[in-house]
């Protein structure tokens, strides 16, 4: 609780620009939780570290992230939008966290798996442990409640699960948080591969639709949309193709399923392939064009940013410092 309010917590990876899935999954949630929270927003910088980065490339994406979050509604004067990295807390209490967390619990891990497999030239102990930062990140603030995608629910379980053993042993040292899970776009899947989640590293620029596409190649990208057999368009699950398609447009539109299904009653592929290619292009279009004024105005992005940093690191250290206490670490005389 902060002033009586629930804690909202989430955040990105500031790796690569957004897709499509990001933005359905998570970003479009966040901009529309009711006023009941106090939220904070991470750019999640360290997070991106476990992948090898270009500085220079890391350096914008971060900032453009930033941009996106409040280009999508998020008003950077009322939730504290952050980087992570500007808050040392998060690293210190991630190495005490890792003491309480086993490497059987780790190894279970499917995004460390995917990740792994993916980048076995790289299996780096960062890509090990980041669901010990991202419980860090989301304790740090005594959160109540995480917006994500479905594909971090297993690291929000094992948040909780490393909460509850601190707490067991120490008191009540740290809220434990719930998942909040979107209805509609919670797992947004590839165009081209409908089996396989949207995802910002898809080496197939077709499969993903970045939301800084322009209109045309929005709707391209949709024509060219792999679709299943048959011509009726009904969500079905040996329809992955056009499922998906089904609730991109139903989570843009607020439609439910049944509604987009009836819309399209009797319709083509084709026809409908268009429909949603143009109503997520609206959608996205006055995004495009606050992000476009946003990252022209350095200033005001600069004071935002150094706001909610210090913000983000007054609510962390009061968390860290009772922390370090409960353990005993020998308090700094002041
Ligand atoms: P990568 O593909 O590089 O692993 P990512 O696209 O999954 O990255 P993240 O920064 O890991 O991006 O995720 C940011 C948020 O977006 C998370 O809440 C995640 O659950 C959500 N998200 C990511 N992809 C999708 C998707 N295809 N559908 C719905 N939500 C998604
Ligand atoms: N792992 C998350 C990004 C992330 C996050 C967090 C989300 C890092 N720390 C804390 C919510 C709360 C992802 O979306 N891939």
């Amino acid at each position: 609780m902060l002033d009586g309010k629930k804690i909202l917590y989430s955040g990105m990876q500031a790796t690569g620009t957004l897709t499509l899935g990001n933005y359905l999954g998570a970003l479009k949630n966040w901009v529309n939780m009711p006023d009941e929270y106090e939220c904070l927003y991470g750019v999640m910088d360290l997070h991106s570290l476990t992948l090898r980065q270009v500085p220079a490339e890391f350096r914008k994406n971060a900032r453009s992230l930033y941009a996106l979050y409040v280009a999508a509604g998020l008003d950077p004067e009322k939730n504290c939008i952050y980087y992570q990295s500007h808050v040392s807390a998060h690293a210190e209490l991630s190495w005490l966290l890792s003491c309480f967390t086993y490497m059987g619990e780790l190894q279970r891990m499917t995004q460390f798996k995917d990740k792994a497999a993916k980048h076995a030239d790289n299996i780096n102990a960062g890509l090990f442990t980041y669901p010990v930062l991202m419980a860090a990140d989301i304790l740090l603030y005594q959160s109540d409640v995480v917006p994500v995608g479905v594909d971090q629910k297993q690291h929000l379980e094992i948040t909780r699960d490393i909460a509850q053993r601190f707490n067991a042993i120490y008191g009540d040292v740290f809220t434990i948080p719930e998942a909040y899970i979107g209805k509609a776009g919670a797992k947004i899947m590839s165009l081209q591969e409908p089996e396989r989640k949207m995802s910002k590293s898809d080496e197939n620029a077709n499969a993903t639709i970045y939301l800084l596409d322009d209109k045309d190649t929005i709707i391209r990208k949709f024509k060219r949309a792999v679709t299943d057999s048959g011509s009726e368009i009904c969500y079905r699950e040996d329809k992955p193709g056009i499922s998906n398609l089904i609730d991109i447009y139903s989570s843009v539109t607020g439609c439910g399923r049944e509604d987009v299904e009836r819309e399209f009653d009797g319709k083509g592929y084709g026809e409908f392939k268009l429909a949603v290619g143009e109503a997520v292009a609206a959608e996205l279009e006055p995004l495009q064009k606050r992000y476009k004024e946003l990252m022209a105005d350095k200033e005001y992005i600069d004071r935002v940013i150094k706001m909610n940093d210090e913000k983000a690191a007054y609510y962390a250290g009061k968390t860290l410092r009772k922390v370090q206490k409960k353990l005993g670490l020998t308090e700094r005389i002041r």
